[in-house]
């Protein structure tokens, strides 16, 4: 896809988001949420109640509604864009169901040759309804940045080779090991789809993007190396002319964060198991996002404002710091405890 990346951007030079995802030392500590928009609030419920997750993802006005709730409510410092990882699957012809409860759920799961050559391709006029919700949001949004993202190559291949939410991959690592021709073919055509999301979200105004992996921490650093990363290449290297950082992001994945900033990340973001001191010394420069566990909201505030200091002092380590949860806001958790977490964590200084 040839999609211009040349329109006109907002400037939100001093944002601190911007500014720590950029190496710079902010006015406060940011911070965001993954899957801060949806899942825990009951505004959200109360919008999203009667329409199919799908049906909401190709609904702008739903899109901006839902992306602005936690914005509104936590005073975040950075929207994420209320999509999934599977829509642009969709919107290319994938036959495929976001099932409530379950996840994404595919009709014919992806597991020969035949079937990686009739994946379709995507073209940005079949995300114009994202497109649509990313221009109403940047008009909205004023001095927030709002995030876009895609699903990396692996972690989709994941959902399109089981054919829907797995423990341990069994099915996608038997055909990226019995026929790496068909997984490297396979790979590439996710990597054109991932480009072909993110450069369409980028053209119509998002301020910054991340990749998620969710599931590439299931590989080996070998494995990573050999099936993953130069198709995660493609992705990030297709947006080096973007203009908004890059962030890079798995769960599991201590042993491969030196391989995930390669793939070309501006930020690294890293789970709870990796402490960002260590995480730091094994992307030198680059900075980082993360990592409260999730399960400490649950825990009081007490222990979630111990948390947060030891997490932000950890992250003085790093080149920047944006601060983030280790993996998404779990459904269960009570909104105010996060707007309280948000609240802390601004409250705490900034610098080195
Ligand atoms: O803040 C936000 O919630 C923004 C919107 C968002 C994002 C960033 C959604 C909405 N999905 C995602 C990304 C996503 N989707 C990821 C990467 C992030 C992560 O690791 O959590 C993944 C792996 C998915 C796949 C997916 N879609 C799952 C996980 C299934 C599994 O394997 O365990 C699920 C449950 C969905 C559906 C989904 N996506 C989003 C929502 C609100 C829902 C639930 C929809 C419903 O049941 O109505």
């Amino acid at each position: 896809m040839t999609e211009s990346l040349t329109l006109p951007r907002r400037s939100l030079t001093s944002a601190p988001f911007l500014v720590a995802a950029r190496g710079g030392v902010p006015a406060r500590v940011p911070v965001w949420f993954m899957r801060q928009a949806g899942r825990s609030l009951p505004e959200y419920r109360a919008l999203r109640a009667g329409t199919a997750m799908l049906a909401a993802c190709f609904d702008p006005a739903m899109v901006t509604e839902v992306t602005l709730q936690p914005v509104r409510r936590h005073g975040v410092d950075a929207a994420i864009l209320f999509s999934d990882i599977v829509v642009p699957l969709v919107a290319a012809g994938v036959d495929l169901d976001i099932v409530a409860g379950t996840g994404p759920v595919v009709a014919e799961p992806v597991r020969d040759r035949a079937a990686v050559d009739a994946l379709p391709p995507l073209h940005a006029e079949q995300v114009a309804p994202v497109a649509e919700a990313v221009r109403l949001l940047t008009a909205e949004l004023g001095e927030t940045p709002l995030i876009g993202f895609a699903g990396a190559p692996f972690t989709l291949a994941s959902y399109l080779v089981e054919g829907g939410p797995s423990r341990n991959h069994e099915r996608t690592k038997a055909l990226m090991y019995a026929e790496p021709d068909t997984w490297h073919a396979l790979l590439d055509r996710l990597a054109d789809i991932a480009l072909g999301f993110l450069r369409a979200q980028v053209a119509a105004g998002v301020d910054a993007l991340q990749l998620f992996d969710s599931w590439a921490g299931a590989l080996s650093l070998r494995d990573y190396r050999e099936f993953v990363l130069p198709h995660s290449t493609k992705v990030l290297s297709g947006l080096s002319d973007a203009g908004v950082p890059r962030i890079h992001f798995g769960v599991g994945t201590g042993h491969l964060l030196g391989a995930m900033r390669e793939a070309g990340a501006d930020v690294v973001g890293v789970d709870w198991r990796t402490p960002l001191d260590v995480a730091a010394a094994a992307v030198p420069g680059a900075p980082v996002q993360g990592n409260l566990d999730p399960a400490t909201l649950f825990a009081g505030d007490e222990v979630i404002r111990r948390e947060v200091g030891r997490i932000v002092a950890e992250g003085r380590s790093a080149a920047g710091h944006v601060f983030n949860l280790g993996h998404g806001v779990l459904p269960e958790t009570d909104p105010d405890v996060i707007t309280r977490t948000v609240a802390h964590a601004h409250s705490l200084p900034t610098g080195r």
